[in-house]
């Protein structure tokens, strides 16, 4: 039996490779800041894993004890603050927690033993202002946020165990990546939930910012495949992992509200103090590496994620009511 310790186990993405490798037969221990809301929150994704530890990612010789004790053959960090605002408020505790972190694990993965596995959920906004559209593993990055610099530095270091060390270490460049367990505050969950609710009737207008942005979108669960296929490859590399089309913020509105027989322009409101600003140059996935070595490809359409995350949505307030 494999072990695997999947970082940030309770979050959207940590959830569903939690399910993915304890399908495929893993015992899974899951890595959490606090074991208490950790396992509400999967009780609530109706997820289990074999162990929940409440893990310090400041603390350098306690990941080496756990990796010690454990003997995982593999390491899929998602531990790390996920924003989509780019986090200019907190630069000291973005670098630590998304960048110098991944650092930490990769020493103790090289002081304990070199052969575990690992592989990081990299972000599309390493790209930032990108430079051409769509964006590969061979675009030059120009991350614009605290969030895309720190995960730029992991990335780099990840580059730089592998050559240096030889680690099987891997980076997953992921797109944008929803699913019914997204957090409120990112604009498809924010849109999927509201239009539930005014379905319901328990709201009655939804203030978004620019209608206009586009973003590429992805299913988690696919990109959780993805992730576990890079470390069954034969070999680490960087990987885009993107479903390679874009759709504006207002397609999505459509998509979801007119699965609930509504017409989202009877309750969208576009709110100018919310506009971010705006890529000038489209954020757009090119995956062909990970199709044509990895064989993977996403499932789930954007349609169907959209419909899907209404419908849980739905579900979830109908049970509340
Ligand atoms: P993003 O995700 O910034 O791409 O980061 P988010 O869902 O927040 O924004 C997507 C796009 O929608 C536009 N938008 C709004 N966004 C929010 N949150 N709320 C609104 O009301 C709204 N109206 C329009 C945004 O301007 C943007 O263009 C996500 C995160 O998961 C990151 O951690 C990850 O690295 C990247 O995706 C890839």
């Amino acid at each position: 039996m494999k072990t695997a310790i999947v970082t940030g186990v309770s979050g959207q993405d940590g959830s569903y490779m939690a399910e993915l490798l304890q399908q495929k037969g893993y015992r899974v221990i899951g890595l959490v800041r606090n074991t208490e809301t950790a396992e509400q929150k999967l009780n609530d994704f109706s997820v289990k894993v074999a162990e929940l530890i409440a893990w310090d990612m400041l603390h350098q010789e306690a990941l080496e004890t756990l990796l010690a004790e454990y003997k995982p053959d593999e390491v899929y960090n998602f531990a790390a603050y996920s924003s989509g605002s780019g986090m200019y408020d907190e630069p000291v505790n973005m670098g630590e927690i998304n960048g110098l972190a991944v650092t930490r694990i990769l020493e103790a993965i090289r002081k304990v033993n070199t052969k575990i596995k690992f592989c990081q959920a990299s972000s599309s906004e390493l790209f930032g202002e990108a430079e051409e559209s769509p964006q590969s593993e061979t675009t030059r990055f120009n991350p614009r946020s605290p969030y895309g610099a720190a995960k730029l530095y992991a990335h780099s270091m990840i580059n730089i165990y592998r050559k240096k060390h030889g680690l099987f270490a891997s980076s997953a460049i992921l797109f944008n990546h929803e699913s019914p367990r997204r957090g409120m505050g990112f604009v498809t969950r924010k849109i999927t939930h509201e239009a539930a609710k005014i379905k319901l009737g328990l709201a009655t207008e939804l203030l978004l910012g620019n209608l206009d942005a586009r973003r590429d979108w992805g299913f988690a669960g696919d990109y959780v495949f993805a992730m576990w296929k890079m470390l069954q490859h034969n070999r680490a590399d960087d990987y885009v992992i993107s479903s390679g089309q874009t759709h504006s913020v207002r397609e999505l509105c459509e998509t979801a509200f007119s699965h609930l027989g509504l017409d989202y322009r009877d309750y969208v409101r576009e709110s100018r103090d919310a506009f971010r600003q705006a890529e000038k140059v489209e954020l757009v996935g090119n995956s062909a590496r990970a199709r044509t070595e990895l064989g993977w490809q996403p499932e789930v359409d954007f349609t169907t994620l959209i419909t899907m995350m209404v419908d849980a949505d739905l579900k979830q307030l109908r049970n509340n009511i």
